[in-house]
């Protein structure tokens, strides 16, 4: 797997507004947001999708969801938001370095587009 964009701004050779930083995640705005809060929670380690994801990744996504959490209530949003994975061109996955979505204060549908 090569360096994706989110590489690089994990290695900050690339700017981002980071949010949240730890040793295993980083939480960042997205630069092309659908919502008035739109967040990318990644992982530090190299994982290209969810579908790649091994045994020894759980405790790894374990906490990128507690992450979000945090983030949230920090933002005050933990009562209305949405994380979203898009995994594989198909499903419309453009950077291929594990994301997961959070957004917020917006309106919701269900079933998603
Ligand atoms: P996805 O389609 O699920 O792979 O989402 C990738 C998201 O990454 C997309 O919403 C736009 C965002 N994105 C792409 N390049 C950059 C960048 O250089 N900086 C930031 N902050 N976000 C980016």
């Amino acid at each position: 797997m090569g360096d994706t964009i989110f590489q690089k701004i994990i290695d900050k050779e690339l700017p981002a507004d980071i949010i949240y930083e730890d040793d295993k995640s980083l939480v960042f705005k997205d630069i092309n947001p659908v919502a008035p809060t739109h967040l990318l929670i990644i992982p530090k380690k190299q994982i290209e999708k969810i579908s790649d994801a091994q045994k020894e990744d759980q405790d790894l996504l374990g906490h990128l969801f507690l992450v979000a959490g945090e983030v949230a209530r920090q933002l005050g949003i933990q009562d209305a938001f949405r994380l979203v994975v898009n995994n594989g061109a198909g499903a419309q996955q453009t950077v291929f370095h594990l994301h997961i979505h959070l957004i917020a204060e917006r309106d919701f549908s269900w079933p998603p587009g």
